[in-house]
């Protein structure tokens, strides 16, 4: 059933409730220098291509490609719109690698066709920190689907990764695959209720009205919080602490030090948002709540083009009570002219889901790890890990 993914060492279907199998790395590492020197063969119309995402021209090239071909919903009205700076973010975090960002293009034109990344994280499982590469943005062009890109170019990311000397990988995917660690579910939480019941995002609800769900979904002009404000370079040390704290709880989360909370929860404009409640009266931070920006193209509307989404991305609370903290972060999305807050059932997300009117989506999300088995799997809430 999965001819690629029944010779990798990933947990297999059939090996699901062997207690008898050990939890960690499934292979052991081999030396560097039996590591396949050169790329895998493509059909000979194509070429490897490494993308230098810095470089104004490829970048925009990725975000094309991506644009029209990336994730799209079950019924194909919404793909995900992620922009360049937002790839710019995603792919550079601190000690990246740019041989990990993998293009395909065609030999003669220098098409871009397809595309995969890795970047570089340190994960914790359990009681294990691993150094991983996080797989993302793995896309082949509409036109060159089902014919078998997909597993040479998941070889060749697996193969530069091996280069570095790191032999485990996360990565997330709205299909089943050989086998997820965990699944989890989206949940909505409508902002601009009459454009998405227009877009087809959402439905009116039975015996509801335009106007009383408008009512329904309403939201205060102004956070509630005291000394609830953006976060700053200053506050990195203190950010650092509260969420290395918080993390500790999950079964698997990733190890962040100073210089990835810089690069992953510093505010950048229209990429990621961050926001804390410094105490009033001992200036300590108390809390903190982020979201990332993600615009989907709205496929086939007359009115609209697209749909401004913001995902929840890492809270952590020890003072303000979670569903005060989500709701303001709620309110400066609406501020900031969002559409929809989106979230998953991850980390102590159940806490406010339904309180705060967020709605079970259509859309499930698996997580999966390569190269490293977890006996059982794990309930959502179980983790503490959010890819982009
Ligand atoms: S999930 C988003 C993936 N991208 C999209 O859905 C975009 C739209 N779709 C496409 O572009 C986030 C194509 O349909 C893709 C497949 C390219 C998805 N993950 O070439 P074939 C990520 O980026 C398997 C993994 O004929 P295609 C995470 C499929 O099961 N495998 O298909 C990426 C089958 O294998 P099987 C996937 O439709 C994680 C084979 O591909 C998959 O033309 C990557 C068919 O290939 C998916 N999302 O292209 C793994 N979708 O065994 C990283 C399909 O079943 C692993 N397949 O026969 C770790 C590597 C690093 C290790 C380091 C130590
Ligand atoms: C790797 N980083 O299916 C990511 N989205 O629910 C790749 N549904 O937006 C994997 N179908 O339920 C991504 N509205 C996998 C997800 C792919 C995208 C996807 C789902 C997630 C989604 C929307 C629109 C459905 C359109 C028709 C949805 C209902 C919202 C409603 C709001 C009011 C309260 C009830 C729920």
């Amino acid at each position: 059933k999965h001819r690629f993914w029944e010779t990798q060492p990933v947990g297999q279907f059939k090996d699901l409730g062997d207690s008898s199998l050990p939890e960690g790395p499934i292979e052991p590492p081999t030396p560097l220098s039996d590591v396949r020197p050169d790329p895998y063969g493509l059909p000979s119309a194509y070429e490897w291509s490494t993308c230098d995402i810095s470089d104004p021209s490829v970048c925009l090239e990725v975000y094309t490609l991506l644009t029209n071909n990336y994730v799209e919903d079950d019924e194909n009205m919404f793909r995900f719109n992620y922009s360049k700076e937002f790839l710019q973010w995603a792919l550079r975090p601190p000690g990246f690698f740019p041989s990990w960002h993998i293009g395909v293009r065609v030999k003669s034109t220098k098409k871009l066709v397809a595309f995969i990344t890795g970047i570089p994280a340190r994960l914790r499982v359990r009681d294990e920190v691993v150094r991983m590469a996080e797989i993302n943005f793995l896309c082949v062009h509409k036109k060159l689907r089902s014919k078998r890109l997909a597993p040479v170019m998941i070889k060749e990311v697996t193969r530069r990764v091996h280069l570095e000397n790191i032999w485990q990988a996360a990565y997330t995917a709205g299909v089943v695959l050989p086998t997820p660690i965990a699944t989890c579910r989206y949940w909505h939480r409508s902002l601009n209720p009459k454009k998405l019941i227009d877009v087809g995002f959402s439905r009116l609800g039975a015996r509801m009205t335009m106007s009383r769900t408008i009512r329904l979904y309403k939201l205060p002009d102004a956070t509630v919080t005291p000394g609830f404000r953006k976060m700053e370079l200053r506050d990195v040390p203190e950010v650092t602490r509260l969420l290395r704290g918080y993390l500790a709880r999950f079964a698997v989360a990733p190890d962040f030090d100073e210089d990835d909370v810089e690069h992953w929860l510093l505010p950048t404009e229209n990429v990621v948002d961050s926001f804390l409640v410094e105490s009033p009266v001992t200036h300590e931070i108390t809390d903190f709540c982020s979201f990332y920006t993600l615009p989907s193209s709205i496929l086939n509307n007359p009115n609209y083009t697209a749909l401004k989404a913001a995902y929840s991305y890492y809270n952590v609370t020890t003072k303000t009570p979670l569903l005060q903290l989500i709701n303001d972060a709620l309110i400066v999305a609406k501020q900031k002219d969002y559409d929809v807050f989106n979230a998953l059932d991850v980390m102590e997300n159940e806490g406010f889901l339904k309180e705060l009117k967020f709605g079970p989506g259509d859309g499930q999300l698996h997580y999966y790890l390569y190269n490293y088995r977890i006996r059982n799997a794990l309930h959502p809430s179980e983790l503490g890990l959010v890819l982009l």
